[in-house]
């Protein structure tokens, strides 16, 4: 099963395979480009098995694939060839002792934890949707995923059970119930004593490149998040000789992505990119945002690059005074928000790393970036990507001239590019309203400088980003509704140095709480929210206000809050 218990890195010597691995061509075994695409593709069968095999040849140093460390001195590390034999036996799992057939949906909702990485390979082998989700949600957001995707499974941990529980009998089409955990519990499935004696022998589904692979819930200014569909060609994008260039990971690369495994930031940077490269991926467990564990966990490892949001990054440099000085970090990458040029500037004099930029949403994977070595403009988030082609156009479609602002739109016509989101499950009024002209609208404004190089602005809806996370102002408004004190609410963006953007309610009172301590029921509101949604949306402002600002049909005008806020009233 291959987790060892408290080894330490003591004796880890990068030397040898460091340099062995340097000769060899990252990923030069995988041969495709946007202009042959193949009909099929299986990211367990295409690129792990390959790693697997180039280790079985001694082509691959003995470094491990996977490298998973805790606070308790726990460590993970497991070879290509063991990820392929324990993810061959959870799709047997999956599909034998649970029923799951390919294209059935499967919700995961894990942390830091090696087996997030089994399910994930397990699902893409046999077929399966995987749909990835925060292990902050709550049981009403564990509800609505699992009803509007009839998922027939869910895999969690014992913390989210209870939740799962209280809320199953609401989700007919769920079937199986696997429990990652050291205890069992009552109605759930043992993942890892079944992963045990299951069979390492399994056939990888042949899926066609345009099958579907994965769902991801993304929020939108109104109503709940919606699911984006992506096929087995995101997986298949990171191979491209395009997209490599953006980190140009190779396999004696260790890559540690900090995204939590919910968000598609993590399945590309945690999954496809550094796996495509037959790289290193290390995963520190990391259940709380810690700055100190961060910094002595990039001192004691031989970590090569990282990537994560830029409020990752603002957090350390604003949390630790001492050293930043890493002695194996040669490249950080950043995305998920915006960043400022002055905090380009200060990663750099403290840590002396360029911090390079990308760009992406659930829908499009990453899209735009500074790629690794290409002249960084301090502000931008680089260039397109190919095969997406971005390009700045107005409402109807129309390309705007250089330096001009308007919506990022990638081309999705004549043809539209392979790891584009395939549409908004279920909702093809919203997939349409996103379509412009011969583009997606991305809803992001930003304008393109003469060097193609994109410089972001904000976005041209209500859609809230804080600190990495995607807001709908709905999702919040909604849960303080089901608090008696709010009559009701407006959830807009407000502005704040570490997180660039926070969450601002303007509520107004219910008679009965009128005459309350205000600081008090700041905090039990904040708390509500926490507690019926995942926290990580909780308005960090509030103001009492006697009415809202409202249109003459009776529409309450966010715009004009968030125009206050920003003070530009
Ligand atoms: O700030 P507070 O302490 O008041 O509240 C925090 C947590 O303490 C609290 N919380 C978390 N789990 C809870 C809980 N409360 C109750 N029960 C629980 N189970 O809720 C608040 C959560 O806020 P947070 O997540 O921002 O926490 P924190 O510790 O401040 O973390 C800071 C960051 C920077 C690590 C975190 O914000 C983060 O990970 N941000 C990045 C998100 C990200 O990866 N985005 C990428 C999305 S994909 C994309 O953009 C496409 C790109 C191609």
């Amino acid at each position: 099963w291959g987790i060892r218990q408290s080894q330490s890195y003591h004796g880890f010597h990068p030397a040898p395979w460091y340099l062995y691995c340097r000769s060899l061509s990252g990923a030069g075994g995988l041969r495709w480009n946007d202009h042959n695409r193949p009909a099929e593709f299986n990211f367990a069968s295409n690129v792990l098995d390959y790693w697997t095999q180039m280790e079985q040849e001694g082509k691959r140093g003995p470094n491990p694939a996977l490298w998973w460390v805790d606070n308790q001195g726990d460590e993970v590390k497991w070879s290509f060839g063991e990820i392929t034999d324990l993810s061959r036996c959870v799709a047997n799992v999956l599909t034998q002792t649970c029923g799951l057939q390919q294209g059935d949906r499967l919700a995961l909702i894990l942390p830091r934890v090696p087996e997030w990485w089994l399910v994930a390979i397990g699902c893409i082998r046999a077929g399966i949707v995987f749909m990835p989700g925060t292990t902050q949600m709550k049981a009403k957001d564990i509800l609505y995923r699992l009803q509007v995707s009839k998922a027939k499974g869910i895999v969690t941990t014992d913390t989210l059970a209870p939740e799962v529980d209280s809320v199953v009998s609401e989700c007919p089409a769920l079937k199986t119930k696997l429990l990652v955990s050291h205890h069992s519990r009552q109605g759930w499935l043992d993942f890892r004593s079944l992963i045990k004696s299951a069979s390492t022998d399994h056939t990888c589904v042949k899926s066609k490149t345009l099958d579907p692979m994965a769902i991801f819930f993304t929020s939108g200014t109104t109503g709940l998040p919606k699911m984006v569909k992506h096929c087995h060609g995101l997986a298949w994008r990171s191979s491209l000789p395009s997209c490599r260039k953006l980190l140009q990971l190779n396999p004696s690369d260790v890559l540690w992505c900090f995204s939590d495994p919910g968000w598609i930031l993590a399945v590309l940077g945690a999954l496809f990119e550094p796996w495509t490269a037959g790289s290193t991926l290390f995963v520190h467990h990391l259940p709380q945002f810690d700055a100190k564990v961060i910094q002595q966990t990039l001192c004691k490892y031989p970590i090569t690059q990282c990537l994560a949001a830029p409020a990752v990054y603002r957090m350390i440099l604003q949390q630790i005074s001492t050293s930043l000085r890493f002695p194996a970090l040669e490249h950080c990458a950043t995305g998920g928000e915006a960043l400022l040029p002055e905090e380009q500037e200060e990663w750099r004099r403290r840590t002396g790393l360029l911090l390079y930029q990308v760009y992406g949403q659930s829908e499009t994977g990453i899209a735009c970036g500074t790629l690794r070595g290409m002249k960084i403009k301090p502000g931008s988030m680089g260039k397109s990507i190919s095969p997406l082609d971005i390009q700045i156009i107005d409402d109807k479609g129309n390309i705007l001239p250089i330096n001009t602002e308007g919506n990022i739109g990638i081309r999705i016509k004549p043809t539209k590019p392979m790891g584009l989101f395939m549409c908004y499950e279920d909702n093809p009024g919203k997939t349409a309203e996103v379509e412009c002209g011969d583009f997606y609208n991305t809803g992001d404004r930003a304008t393109m400088d003469e060097d193609g190089y994109i410089w972001f602005l904000g976005r041209s809806d209500d859609i809230i980003t804080a600190s990495g996370y995607r807001i709908g102002p709905a999702e919040v408004e909604n849960a303080l509704a089901e608090h008696p004190a709010v009559a009701e609410s407006a959830v807009v963006s407000s502005p704040d140095p570490i997180r660039r953007e926070v969450v601002k309610a303007f509520i107004v009172l219910t008679p009965e709480f009128l005459s309350h301590d205000q600081d008090q029921l700041t905090q039990e509101l904040q708390q509500h929210v926490k507690s019926v949604t995942a926290p990580y949306k909780y308005p960090r402002k509030v103001e009492f206000v006697p009415e809202l600002p409202k249109t003459i049909t009776g529409k309450i005008k966010r715009s004009e809050l968030r125009k206050k806020e920003y003070g530009q009233m």
